[in-house]
Protein backbone atom coordinates (compact mmCIF):
# COMPACT_ATOMS: atom_id res chain seq x y z
CA UNK A 1 0.00 0.00 0.00
CA UNK A 2 1.17 3.66 -0.58
CA UNK A 3 1.41 5.98 1.56
CA UNK A 4 -1.61 8.01 -0.27
CA UNK A 5 -3.79 5.60 -0.45
CA UNK A 6 -2.72 4.36 3.58
CA UNK A 7 -3.51 8.29 4.60
CA UNK A 8 -7.24 7.74 3.35
CA UNK A 9 -7.48 4.72 5.36
CA UNK A 10 -6.72 6.34 8.32
CA UNK A 11 -8.91 9.21 7.26
CA UNK A 12 -12.34 7.23 6.57
CA UNK A 13 -11.52 4.78 9.52
CA UNK A 14 -10.93 7.74 12.25
CA UNK A 15 -13.36 7.96 14.56
CA UNK A 16 -15.75 11.30 14.62
CA UNK A 17 -16.70 12.73 18.46
CA UNK A 18 -19.01 10.05 19.46
CA UNK A 19 -16.71 7.68 18.03
CA UNK A 20 -18.57 6.46 14.41
CA UNK A 21 -16.54 6.04 11.71
CA UNK A 22 -17.69 7.11 8.35
CA UNK A 23 -19.42 3.67 7.63
CA UNK A 24 -21.14 3.82 10.47
CA UNK A 25 -23.55 6.85 8.25
CA UNK A 26 -23.11 4.45 4.89
CA UNK A 27 -26.35 2.51 3.53
CA UNK A 28 -26.59 -0.20 1.09
CA UNK A 29 -24.25 -0.13 -2.29
CA UNK A 30 -25.96 2.30 -4.77
CA UNK A 31 -27.92 1.08 -7.58
CA UNK A 32 -28.27 4.46 -9.46
CA UNK A 33 -26.31 4.75 -12.99
CA UNK A 34 -22.69 5.13 -12.46
CA UNK A 35 -21.84 9.26 -12.60
CA UNK A 36 -25.76 9.89 -11.36
CA UNK A 37 -25.52 13.67 -9.60
CA UNK A 38 -27.82 11.75 -6.95
CA UNK A 39 -25.10 9.40 -5.80
CA UNK A 40 -22.55 12.48 -5.76
CA UNK A 41 -25.22 14.11 -2.76
CA UNK A 42 -25.70 11.20 -1.35
CA UNK A 43 -22.57 10.79 -0.60
CA UNK A 44 -22.50 14.40 1.40
CA UNK A 45 -25.34 13.94 3.64
CA UNK A 46 -23.09 11.04 5.09
CA UNK A 47 -20.25 13.59 5.19
CA UNK A 48 -21.66 16.16 6.99
CA UNK A 49 -23.49 13.82 9.46
CA UNK A 50 -20.17 12.46 10.24
CA UNK A 51 -18.53 15.52 10.65
CA UNK A 52 -21.35 16.52 12.60
CA UNK A 53 -20.78 13.61 14.64
CA UNK A 54 -24.79 13.26 15.01
CA UNK A 55 -26.05 9.54 15.71
CA UNK A 56 -27.52 8.16 12.94
CA UNK A 57 -30.28 7.43 15.48
CA UNK A 58 -31.36 10.74 15.80
CA UNK A 59 -32.31 11.05 11.73
CA UNK A 60 -35.29 10.36 10.07
CA UNK A 61 -34.88 9.53 6.61
CA UNK A 62 -37.99 9.99 4.29
CA UNK A 63 -38.55 10.39 0.48
CA UNK A 64 -41.17 10.27 -2.60
CA UNK A 65 -40.71 8.00 -5.50
CA UNK A 66 -38.00 8.28 -8.24
CA UNK A 67 -34.22 7.75 -8.50
CA UNK A 68 -33.55 10.34 -6.26
CA UNK A 69 -36.27 9.16 -3.90
CA UNK A 70 -34.67 5.60 -3.99
CA UNK A 71 -31.48 7.77 -2.64
CA UNK A 72 -32.09 7.32 1.65
CA UNK A 73 -31.74 3.43 0.97
CA UNK A 74 -27.69 4.47 0.19
CA UNK A 75 -26.83 6.57 3.06
CA UNK A 76 -27.66 5.92 6.86
CA UNK A 77 -28.78 2.42 7.40
CA UNK A 78 -28.53 3.02 11.18
CA UNK A 79 -31.58 5.78 10.73
CA UNK A 80 -35.33 5.52 11.06
CA UNK A 81 -36.73 5.84 6.70
CA UNK A 82 -39.64 5.85 5.21
CA UNK A 83 -39.98 5.66 1.29
CA UNK A 84 -43.44 7.04 0.51
CA UNK A 85 -45.60 7.84 -2.13
CA UNK A 86 -45.06 9.87 -4.67
CA UNK A 87 -45.08 14.07 -3.94
CA UNK A 88 -45.80 12.77 -0.75
CA UNK A 89 -42.64 12.88 1.54
CA UNK A 90 -43.38 16.36 2.69
CA UNK A 91 -46.70 15.27 4.51
CA UNK A 92 -45.16 12.30 5.39
CA UNK A 93 -42.17 13.94 6.89
CA UNK A 94 -44.53 16.39 8.84
CA UNK A 95 -46.53 13.31 10.38
CA UNK A 96 -43.36 11.64 11.32
CA UNK A 97 -41.86 15.11 12.90
CA UNK A 98 -44.74 15.57 15.11
CA UNK A 99 -45.27 13.21 16.87
CA UNK A 100 -41.43 12.84 17.63
CA UNK A 101 -39.97 16.56 17.04
CA UNK A 102 -36.82 14.95 18.54
CA UNK A 103 -35.45 13.19 15.24
CA UNK A 104 -34.02 15.47 13.00
CA UNK A 105 -35.74 15.06 9.53
CA UNK A 106 -34.36 14.85 6.29
CA UNK A 107 -36.38 14.72 3.27
CA UNK A 108 -35.21 13.80 -0.36
CA UNK A 109 -37.44 14.48 -3.24
CA UNK A 110 -36.90 14.93 -7.00
CA UNK A 111 -37.81 17.69 -9.51
CA UNK A 112 -40.68 15.45 -10.74
CA UNK A 113 -41.58 14.42 -7.12
CA UNK A 114 -41.75 18.22 -5.75
CA UNK A 115 -42.78 20.28 -8.84
CA UNK A 116 -44.99 18.76 -10.24
CA UNK A 117 -47.42 16.09 -8.47
CA UNK A 118 -46.30 16.83 -4.58
CA UNK A 119 -45.89 20.85 -5.64
CA UNK A 120 -48.88 21.65 -3.16
CA UNK A 121 -47.46 19.70 -0.51
CA UNK A 122 -44.01 21.55 -0.89
CA UNK A 123 -45.55 25.05 -0.43
CA UNK A 124 -47.36 24.05 2.47
CA UNK A 125 -44.39 22.18 4.04
CA UNK A 126 -42.53 25.37 3.70
CA UNK A 127 -45.51 27.60 4.50
CA UNK A 128 -46.22 25.75 8.28
CA UNK A 129 -42.17 25.95 8.55
CA UNK A 130 -42.19 22.26 9.57
CA UNK A 131 -38.60 21.87 10.58
CA UNK A 132 -36.68 19.35 8.46
CA UNK A 133 -34.28 19.39 5.76
CA UNK A 134 -35.40 18.91 2.03
CA UNK A 135 -33.51 18.21 -0.70
CA UNK A 136 -34.44 18.57 -4.20
CA UNK A 137 -32.36 16.55 -6.38
CA UNK A 138 -33.05 18.33 -9.90
CA UNK A 139 -31.89 16.83 -12.74
CA UNK A 140 -34.85 18.54 -15.20
CA UNK A 141 -36.60 14.49 -15.90
CA UNK A 142 -38.14 11.98 -14.84
CA UNK A 143 -35.62 9.64 -14.70
CA UNK A 144 -37.24 6.76 -13.25
CA UNK A 145 -40.18 6.26 -15.64
CA UNK A 146 -36.66 7.10 -18.64
CA UNK A 147 -36.78 10.71 -18.70
CA UNK A 148 -39.29 12.86 -19.55
CA UNK A 149 -39.85 16.48 -18.48
CA UNK A 150 -40.86 17.49 -15.33
CA UNK A 151 -41.70 21.10 -14.53
CA UNK A 152 -38.11 22.22 -14.10
CA UNK A 153 -36.94 21.66 -17.44
CA UNK A 154 -36.00 24.60 -19.39
CA UNK A 155 -38.26 25.93 -22.31
CA UNK A 156 -36.76 24.83 -25.51
CA UNK A 157 -35.00 21.86 -24.64
CA UNK A 158 -34.72 18.54 -27.40
CA UNK A 159 -34.28 15.40 -25.74
CA UNK A 160 -34.04 11.81 -27.62
CA UNK A 161 -37.44 10.68 -27.42
CA UNK A 162 -38.76 12.92 -25.94
CA UNK A 163 -39.37 15.94 -28.21
CA UNK A 164 -39.12 19.65 -27.61
CA UNK A 165 -40.40 20.96 -23.78
CA UNK A 166 -42.44 23.71 -25.21
CA UNK A 167 -43.67 25.07 -20.76
CA UNK A 168 -42.02 27.50 -18.81
CA UNK A 169 -39.76 25.97 -15.77
CA UNK A 170 -40.57 26.47 -11.96
CA UNK A 171 -37.97 28.07 -10.17
CA UNK A 172 -37.74 25.71 -6.83
CA UNK A 173 -35.89 28.44 -4.93
CA UNK A 174 -38.50 31.13 -6.43
CA UNK A 175 -40.95 28.76 -4.99
CA UNK A 176 -39.56 28.62 -1.54
CA UNK A 177 -38.94 31.89 -1.19
CA UNK A 178 -42.80 33.11 -1.97
CA UNK A 179 -44.47 29.89 0.21
CA UNK A 180 -42.38 31.99 3.48
CA UNK A 181 -39.05 29.66 3.72
CA UNK A 182 -36.40 30.98 6.01
CA UNK A 183 -33.99 28.80 4.45
CA UNK A 184 -33.25 28.15 0.40
CA UNK A 185 -30.23 27.29 -1.04
CA UNK A 186 -29.19 26.11 -4.48
CA UNK A 187 -26.08 24.26 -5.28
CA UNK A 188 -24.83 21.72 -7.89
CA UNK A 189 -23.94 18.22 -7.36
CA UNK A 190 -20.27 18.64 -8.77
CA UNK A 191 -19.38 21.12 -6.15
CA UNK A 192 -19.45 18.32 -3.17
CA UNK A 193 -17.53 21.45 -0.58
CA UNK A 194 -20.18 23.82 -1.04
CA UNK A 195 -23.02 20.88 -1.24
CA UNK A 196 -22.15 19.47 2.65
CA UNK A 197 -21.58 23.15 4.15
CA UNK A 198 -25.23 23.90 3.04
CA UNK A 199 -26.06 20.40 4.50
CA UNK A 200 -24.44 21.48 7.35
CA UNK A 201 -26.29 24.99 7.89
CA UNK A 202 -29.37 23.46 6.98
CA UNK A 203 -29.30 20.61 9.65
CA UNK A 204 -28.99 23.52 12.15
CA UNK A 205 -31.73 25.42 11.10
CA UNK A 206 -34.78 25.04 13.05
CA UNK A 207 -37.72 25.37 10.07
CA UNK A 208 -37.94 23.90 6.54
CA UNK A 209 -34.21 24.50 4.75
CA UNK A 210 -34.54 24.21 1.02
CA UNK A 211 -32.24 22.93 -0.63
CA UNK A 212 -32.69 22.92 -4.30
CA UNK A 213 -29.04 20.77 -5.99
CA UNK A 214 -28.88 20.85 -9.28
CA UNK A 215 -27.80 16.63 -9.81
CA UNK A 216 -27.39 15.74 -13.51
CA UNK A 217 -28.83 12.84 -14.89
CA UNK A 218 -26.23 11.08 -16.86
CA UNK A 219 -28.87 8.67 -18.67
CA UNK A 220 -31.74 10.95 -19.92
CA UNK A 221 -30.66 14.75 -19.65
CA UNK A 222 -27.02 15.23 -19.83
CA UNK A 223 -26.62 16.73 -22.98
CA UNK A 224 -25.30 20.12 -23.84
CA UNK A 225 -27.14 22.96 -23.30
CA UNK A 226 -29.70 21.36 -20.80
CA UNK A 227 -29.08 23.36 -17.64
CA UNK A 228 -28.91 20.12 -15.88
CA UNK A 229 -25.65 19.08 -17.19
CA UNK A 230 -22.84 18.50 -15.83
CA UNK A 231 -21.40 20.55 -18.21
CA UNK A 232 -23.57 23.51 -17.99
CA UNK A 233 -23.08 23.49 -14.15
CA UNK A 234 -19.40 23.20 -14.34
CA UNK A 235 -18.81 26.43 -16.77
CA UNK A 236 -22.04 28.73 -15.60
CA UNK A 237 -21.43 28.13 -12.09
CA UNK A 238 -21.45 31.37 -9.98
CA UNK A 239 -20.90 30.95 -6.77
CA UNK A 240 -22.36 33.49 -4.26
CA UNK A 241 -20.13 33.38 -1.41
CA UNK A 242 -17.63 30.70 0.04
CA UNK A 243 -20.10 29.37 2.54
CA UNK A 244 -18.11 27.67 6.14
CA UNK A 245 -20.95 26.28 9.22
CA UNK A 246 -19.25 26.89 12.61
CA UNK A 247 -19.94 25.11 15.12
CA UNK A 248 -20.84 27.04 18.98
CA UNK A 249 -18.30 26.19 21.01
CA UNK A 250 -15.39 26.98 17.72
CA UNK A 251 -13.94 30.29 17.61
CA UNK A 252 -13.84 31.45 13.93
CA UNK A 253 -9.93 31.17 13.18
CA UNK A 254 -9.51 32.55 9.72
CA UNK A 255 -8.27 35.93 10.12
CA UNK A 256 -10.27 38.30 7.51
CA UNK A 257 -10.16 41.91 6.43
CA UNK A 258 -13.35 44.05 8.05
CA UNK A 259 -16.06 43.65 4.98
CA UNK A 260 -14.45 40.39 4.18
CA UNK A 261 -17.29 38.21 5.17
CA UNK A 262 -20.68 38.28 6.74
CA UNK A 263 -21.60 36.16 9.69
CA UNK A 264 -24.87 35.12 10.37
CA UNK A 265 -25.88 33.69 13.69
CA UNK A 266 -28.53 30.95 14.22
CA UNK A 267 -30.85 30.00 16.82
CA UNK A 268 -28.40 27.40 18.24
CA UNK A 269 -25.41 29.93 18.66
CA UNK A 270 -23.89 28.22 15.43
CA UNK A 271 -22.76 30.53 12.64
CA UNK A 272 -22.78 30.38 9.09
CA UNK A 273 -19.99 32.42 7.30
CA UNK A 274 -20.30 33.91 4.26
CA UNK A 275 -16.82 34.58 2.47
CA UNK A 276 -17.48 37.37 -0.04
CA UNK A 277 -16.69 36.59 -3.48
CA UNK A 278 -17.36 38.71 -6.36
CA UNK A 279 -20.80 39.15 -5.81
CA UNK A 280 -21.65 41.55 -2.40
CA UNK A 281 -24.78 39.95 -1.54
CA UNK A 282 -27.02 39.88 1.53
CA UNK A 283 -28.41 36.60 1.81
CA UNK A 284 -30.48 37.93 4.79
CA UNK A 285 -32.57 40.09 2.32
CA UNK A 286 -35.65 38.83 0.85
CA UNK A 287 -36.05 40.96 -1.93
CA UNK A 288 -32.35 40.35 -3.37
CA UNK A 289 -33.12 37.10 -2.97
CA UNK A 290 -35.72 37.13 -5.51
CA UNK A 291 -34.36 39.55 -8.21
CA UNK A 292 -31.09 37.40 -7.68
CA UNK A 293 -32.96 34.59 -9.00
CA UNK A 294 -34.46 36.23 -11.53
CA UNK A 295 -31.18 37.45 -13.06
CA UNK A 296 -29.30 34.07 -12.99
CA UNK A 297 -32.49 32.80 -14.71
CA UNK A 298 -31.97 35.55 -17.80
CA UNK A 299 -28.11 35.68 -18.06
CA UNK A 300 -28.24 32.16 -17.96
CA UNK A 301 -26.13 31.23 -15.14
CA UNK A 302 -26.25 28.83 -11.97
CA UNK A 303 -25.86 31.01 -9.11
CA UNK A 304 -25.05 28.68 -6.05
CA UNK A 305 -24.38 29.49 -2.56
CA UNK A 306 -27.29 30.56 0.39
CA UNK A 307 -29.70 32.48 -1.43
CA UNK A 308 -31.95 33.03 1.59
CA UNK A 309 -31.97 32.53 5.15
CA UNK A 310 -34.36 34.44 8.24
CA UNK A 311 -34.64 32.03 11.41
CA UNK A 312 -37.71 35.06 12.44
CA UNK A 313 -40.64 32.57 11.66
CA UNK A 314 -40.96 29.69 14.75
CA UNK A 315 -41.08 26.23 13.17
CA UNK A 316 -44.18 24.56 13.41
CA UNK A 317 -43.21 22.47 16.89
CA UNK A 318 -43.66 25.51 18.30
CA UNK A 319 -46.65 27.20 16.42
CA UNK A 320 -48.31 24.27 17.53
CA UNK A 321 -46.94 24.42 21.36
CA UNK A 322 -45.66 21.14 21.13
CA UNK A 323 -44.60 19.67 24.41
CA UNK A 324 -40.87 18.82 24.70
CA UNK A 325 -41.37 14.99 25.14
CA UNK A 326 -42.10 13.53 21.91
CA UNK A 327 -45.92 12.74 21.57
CA UNK A 328 -44.77 9.20 20.95
CA UNK A 329 -42.88 9.23 24.49
CA UNK A 330 -45.94 10.39 26.82
CA UNK A 331 -47.20 8.14 28.87
CA UNK A 332 -51.40 7.44 29.30
CA UNK A 333 -51.49 9.54 32.24
CA UNK A 334 -49.86 12.54 30.51
CA UNK A 335 -52.35 11.97 27.67
CA UNK A 336 -55.52 11.56 29.79
CA UNK A 337 -57.11 14.73 30.42
CA UNK A 338 -58.46 15.70 33.79
CA UNK A 339 -62.06 15.40 34.74
CA UNK A 340 -62.06 18.71 35.46
CA UNK A 341 -60.60 20.16 32.16
CA UNK A 342 -62.99 17.09 30.27
CA UNK A 343 -65.97 19.19 32.57
CA UNK A 344 -64.73 22.44 31.07
CA UNK A 345 -64.59 21.16 27.67
CA UNK A 346 -67.68 20.16 27.74
CA UNK A 347 -69.25 23.23 29.34
CA UNK A 348 -67.80 25.31 26.58
CA UNK A 349 -70.30 23.67 24.13
CA UNK A 350 -73.59 23.83 26.29
C1 LIG B 1 -49.00 8.38 -8.38
C2 LIG B 1 -47.86 8.07 -9.28
N1 LIG B 1 -47.82 8.64 -10.50
C3 LIG B 1 -46.78 8.36 -11.33
C4 LIG B 1 -45.79 7.51 -10.94
C5 LIG B 1 -44.66 7.18 -11.90
N2 LIG B 1 -43.42 7.83 -11.55
C6 LIG B 1 -42.49 7.17 -10.81
S1 LIG B 1 -41.14 8.09 -10.54
C7 LIG B 1 -41.76 9.38 -11.42
C8 LIG B 1 -41.00 10.66 -11.63
C9 LIG B 1 -39.78 10.81 -10.82
O1 LIG B 1 -39.11 11.96 -11.20
P1 LIG B 1 -38.23 12.77 -10.18
O2 LIG B 1 -38.97 13.05 -8.94
O3 LIG B 1 -37.69 13.97 -10.90
O4 LIG B 1 -37.07 11.75 -9.79
P2 LIG B 1 -35.79 11.26 -10.62
O5 LIG B 1 -36.12 9.86 -11.02
O6 LIG B 1 -35.58 12.15 -11.77
O7 LIG B 1 -34.68 11.35 -9.63
C10 LIG B 1 -43.03 9.09 -11.92
C11 LIG B 1 -43.85 10.00 -12.74
C12 LIG B 1 -45.87 6.94 -9.65
N3 LIG B 1 -44.91 6.13 -9.17
N4 LIG B 1 -46.90 7.25 -8.84
S1 LIG C 1 -31.78 7.31 -14.84
FE1 LIG C 1 -30.83 9.30 -14.45
S2 LIG C 1 -31.60 9.92 -12.43
FE2 LIG C 1 -31.94 7.71 -12.65
S3 LIG C 1 -30.15 6.74 -11.73
FE3 LIG C 1 -29.77 6.94 -13.93
S4 LIG C 1 -28.66 8.87 -14.13
FE4 LIG C 1 -29.63 8.88 -12.12
MG1 LIG D 1 -35.88 14.26 -11.77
Amino acid sequence: MDNKAGDKQVKTKAPNEIGLIKADYRGRPSTLCQGCGHNSISSQIVAALYELSIPPERIIKISGIGCSSKSPTYILSRSFGFNSLHGRMPTVTTGAVMVNHSLKAIGISGDGDTASIGFSHFKNVVRRNVPMVYIVENNGVYGLTKGQFSATADKGLELKDVGVNPFMPIDICMEALISGAGFVARSFAGDPHQVKELLKAAIHFQGTAVLDIVSPCVTFDNREGSSKSYRWGRSRKEPLHDITWVPRREEIQIELEPGEALDVDMHDGSQIRFRKLAHDYDPTDRMSALKLLEDSCNRGVLITGLVYINEETPPLDETENLVDLPLTQLSEDALRPSKETLDAFIERYR
